[in-house]
């Protein structure tokens, strides 16, 4: 059996990721339709020896689709996921538009796949930051009962999309001629910076970024109890989010098994050899499916704590990636239903 999939945001760099990554795994499709705003409709997209004409996302465009992942935005979701899923086609989104909706699972294969049973023709895709920090906390979460976190992040600025690393590219490009820099993506140059801010500040001082972190982990763990405070930064790293993290758990940490159940979990790689100089960084795990866990430690500060250091590539595990094992969870569960059998 095979599908005929939409791609929505196709002209963007988690599109782009989406393209590649649905072929490279092969993902059953009869068809693969590429979409993003009336601006790029025309537009010829090309992956290795195929080529598409980019379409307008319009509600119409799923009427002959069975799944469409969408990276296109917050208000590009809220508009066209209910009318993919009001014409049967399953909508994995990953904007933060539905996430936090009790109707619309929120899932991550590898910890909570049974939640996508309950689709109702959407179904959302974690934050990048919330997904890369999972593959280190859950398998430590089951063994220990992970009980609060915080949090530093050291975002690429992939998680801003195509033109925020073309911006990177074009400061260091400017700064090697001599040349002024100029900001349009981000509020402060972001060569050789660091800016604090990712997403809206809200009334008590976190911004949008550092809430997803909690409630997303809560409603993925299932652990409506969890606590955590993150600090979201912005680096000037083009591909690949890090997150030092300091855990506290219910029972006793043992660091060996803690090495060991993440060593076996299968989103996560350990890289924990400090006599080695061995410990996971963005370059490392750019274009790689697990996430790097490394630097862990027993924390001095906390009761049965845990110190670590998660690298994963923002868009793929972040986003693209998470979003094809999605579709394919879908597949493998028959949660969705070809509407012409290819
Ligand atoms: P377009 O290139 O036509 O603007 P990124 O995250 O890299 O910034 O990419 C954003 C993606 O979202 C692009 O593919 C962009 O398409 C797409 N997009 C933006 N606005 C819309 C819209 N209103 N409808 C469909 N796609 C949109
Ligand atoms: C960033 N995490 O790095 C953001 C990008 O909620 O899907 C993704 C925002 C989201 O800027």
């Amino acid at each position: 059996m095979s599908y005929r999939v939409g791609i929505v945001g196709a002209t963007g760099a988690v599109g782009q990721e989406l393209i590649d990554l649905l072929h490279r795994r092969n993902f059953p499709m009869a068809e693969l339709v590429l979409l993003a705003s009336s601006r790029s409709a025309g537009k010829t997209i090309t992956w290795q020896d195929k080529s598409w004409t980019v379409q307008e996302a319009t509600p119409e465009a799923f009427d002959d689709l069975d799944i469409a992942i969408f990276s296109a935005g917050g208000s590009t979701s809220t508009d066209l996921c209910p009318e993919a899923a009001k014409r049967g086609c399953v909508a994995v989104d990953n904007s933060s538009a539905f996430r936090m909706d009790p109707t619309v699972p929120l899932v991550v294969p590898e910890i909570n796949p049974a939640a996508a049973r309950s689709h109702q023709g959407i179904i959302a895709n974690p934050n990048c930051s919330t997904a890369v920090a999972l593959m280190g906390l859950y398998p430590l979460h089951r063994e220990f009962g992970l009980k609060r976190f915080t949090a530093a992040t050291y975002q690429a600025v992939s998680g801003a999309g195509a033109a925020a690393m073309a911006e990177l590219e074009d400061q260091l490009r400017a700064w090697a001629k001599g040349e002024p820099m100029t900001s349009s993506e981000f509020p402060y140059q972001i060569a050789f910076n660091l800016i604090p801010h990712v997403d809206v500040f809200y009334d008590d001082g976190y911004t949008k970024e550092e809430h997803k972190m909690l409630n997303e982990s809560r409603k993925i763990l299932g652990h409506p109890e969890l606590r955590a405070s993150t600090t979201c930064v912005r680096v000037p790293v083009l591909r690949a989010h890090s997150i030092a993290v300091n855990a506290e758990f219910e029972r006793p940490v043992d660091l060996a098994r803690a090495r060991e159940v993440v060593s076996l979990f299968e989103g996560a790689e350990l890289v924990d050899d400090t006599a080695s100089k061995r410990y996971p960084m963005p370059l490392d795990f750019s274009g790689k499916e697990k996430c790097g866990v490394g630097r862990m430690r027993i924390d001095s500060a906390l009761d049965n704590g845990l110190a670590l250091w998660i690298v994963g590539d923002q868009l793929w595990k972040g986003a693209a990636l998470n979003a094809v094992q999605i579709a394919e969870l879908l597949v493998a569960d028959k949660l969705v239903t070809p509407k012409t059998t290819v």
